[in-house]
């Protein structure tokens, strides 16, 4: 099973229908890893980086039932920003209090300078969520 079964069997991905947003600052991998999750007759071939947002498929005023929040692990300098975003997207009132499972993505460990994801997690707090399951990657 390669890790992208793992990680879909984790956030539930494996039912029919599933919602699940996923956010991460700009260029952090988003896209890439979204198109990785889709069957394979259906993934884009190339990736241009994402400018604002885009949405694949949407149904409005439906509850996620996981989020995949994506760090880009080389992106030092940004990391207090991702920090940020997470805890406004923690506190946002669709989110806080409901136990969505949050899958944090430390992306681009392939990078010679990347942090490790134990050292994201540090950075990023996550220690401190205790009211959803949550898993770094
Ligand atoms: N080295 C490396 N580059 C990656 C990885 N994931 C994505 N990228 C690159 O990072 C850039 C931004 O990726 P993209 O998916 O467009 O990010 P988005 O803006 O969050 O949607 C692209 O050039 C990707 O090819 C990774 O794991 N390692
Ligand atoms: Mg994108």
């Amino acid at each position: 099973m390669g890790l992208l079964d793992k990680l879909s069997g984790w956030l539930g991905l494996r039912k029919k229908e599933v919602n699940v947003l996923c956010m991460g600052l700009d260029n952090s991998g988003k896209t890439t890893i979204i198109n990785q999750l889709k069957p394979s007759n259906t993934q884009a071939q190339e990736i241009v980086p994402t400018i604002g947002f885009n949405i694949e498929k949407f149904k409005s005023s439906r509850e996620s039932n996981a989020i995949i929040f994506v760090i880009d692990s080389s992106d030092k300098l940004r990391m207090v920003v991702a920090k940020e975003e997470l805890d406004t997207l923690l506190n946002h009132e669709d989110i806080r209090n409901k136990k969505i499972p949050v899958l944090f993505f430390a992306n681009k460990m392939d990078l010679r300078d990347a942090l490790s994801s134990v050292k994201v997690s540090q950075m990023l707090c996550l220690e401190n969520i205790k009211d959803k399951p949550w898993h770094i990657w």
